[in-house]
């Protein structure tokens, strides 16, 4: 097999192919070498999708033009990219040439181009030319500002702005989600490790334990999926008695607060009634549940005990609180572990080829005109004609 992981490192480390070394790519591999065709299946739900794969050097290029896509809120655009990169994350090898991908899914022409580039040159310029592009960088800058969406980002990057010291210098009217944001820009910026998530853990078990000792307390996001970095820490809390779980949230927040763990918190209620809402699916997916933006202040000592005395004791890291009834637990837990792609293509493999509606809350059969309950993830898939993919395999 052709060795490219000196292009991967290369990739990854934003160093350019040296123009020596191209001629490696432009081997053809001999007949025997020719890699089998591959069936992949188009939906990433459809799909294992391991975290570690085989494809970063090509992944990672069609995903800063999905985010500058995003930047520019074209969604279309942006999916198309992430529903390349993620099929050649499902690849069990490294790709070598375009030709190897003249049968699988959901690659666009534009992608394909991308790849095509990359693998003969090592580099695709429109990849490197959006990289180094002020507006791109600008726009990564502020949307990295906690509580900074993509609107907002643009509407200052039109009046000039590019980074967060400049919305201090200007005077920029910020809300309280903002003024966290700026303030703590370089923690929150920081990857958050596995071990600072465990011990966040502990300290939120210990909270919701103290209030409703028989609750239960999921860790989800990335770091179920088995992430060792993520960039905030998801949690899903729930009560076996239906019911108990109303009003769990602010005493949550009261017991955090009065341990002083909290250097911000905004909590949203739970506004998702079934008998109320029906199935229709609400406009964002994940604002009905009782939620908790919130950003933690985490003792370094409670993670490195050998911590230096003149660094800074504490560091912020945001996380993610949700409540859930017990119910909805399963959705949630589903809904909540992602990835995002993940998410997205199983609420369209429910609404194209099965008729249902899925959110966090429910699965609704739009034929049959019921609800479809479950208590695991497993149901949910079967529900779905699905077969069931272990949270380490949603990497989508
Ligand atoms: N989610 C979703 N759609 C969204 C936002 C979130 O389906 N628009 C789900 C999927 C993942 C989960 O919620 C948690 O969201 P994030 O924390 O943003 O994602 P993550 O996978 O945990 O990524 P990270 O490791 O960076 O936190
Ligand atoms: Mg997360």
């Amino acid at each position: 097999l052709l060795d490219i992981s000196w292009l991967t490192e290369s990739l990854a480390s934003g160093n350019p192919v040296p123009v020596q070394d191209r001629h490696k790519l432009k081997t053809d591999p001999k007949p025997s070498e020719v890699t089998p065709v591959i069936r992949m299946k188009s939906y990433a739900c459809q799909r294992r999708t391991p975290l570690k794969h085989h494809n970063s050097f090509l992944t990672e290029a069609l995903e800063i033009l999905a985010e500058n896509a995003e930047f520019s809120e074209n969604e279309g655009r942006s999916v198309a990219f992430r529903r390349s990169a993620s099929v050649l994350k499902a690849l069990p090898h490294a790709v070598r040439t375009i030709d190897e991908l003249k049968d699988l899914p959901c690659l666009g022409e534009h992608s394909l181009s991308v790849i095509k580039e990359i693998l003969e040159d090592g580099t695709s310029r429109e990849v490197e030319s959006t990289r180094q592009s002020e507006q791109f960088q600008a726009m990564k800058a502020l949307t990295g500002v906690f509580g900074v969406g993509v609107k907002t980002a643009d509407r200052w990057v039109r009046e000039g702005l590019r980074s967060p010291l400049d919305l201090v210098d200007t005077g920029q009217k910020l809300n309280h989600a903002q003024q966290a944001g700026v303030q703590y820009y370089k923690d929150l910026n920081t990857p958050v490790t596995r071990k600072e998530a465990m011990v966040i853990s502990v300290i939120v078990e210990k909270a919701v334990k103290a209030l409703l000792p028989e609750a239960i307390i999921t860790l989800t996001g990335g770091f179920r999926r088995g992430k060792e970095v993520g960039h905030d820490v998801d949690f899903l809390i729930t009560h076996p008695e239906e019911g108990a779980e109303e009003k769990l949230m602010p005493k949550i927040v009261n017991w955090l607060e009065d341990q002083g763990l909290l250097l911000y918190q905004k909590t949203t209620r739970n506004s998702y009634l079934e008998s109320k809402d029906g199935p229709a699916r609400p406009p964002s997916n994940m604002d009905r549940f009782e939620r908790c933006f919130s950003i933690f202040k985490l003792e370094q000592s409670k993670i490195d005990s050998n911590a230096h005395a003149e660094a800074s004791s504490w560091r912020a890291i945001r996380v993610d609180l949700v409540v859930s009834p017990y119910s909805q637990f399963a959705f949630a837990t589903l809904g909540w572990t992602g990835s995002k792609l993940f998410e997205r293509e199983l609420r369209r493999w429910a609404g194209q080829e099965k008729g249902m509606s899925l959110s966090s809350h429910a699965l609704y059969d739009s034929k049959k005109k019921c609800y479809l309950q479950a208590s695991s993830e497993e149901e949910i898939f079967t529900h779905l004609g699905l077969e069931y993919i272990p949270p380490s395999e949603r990497n989508a």
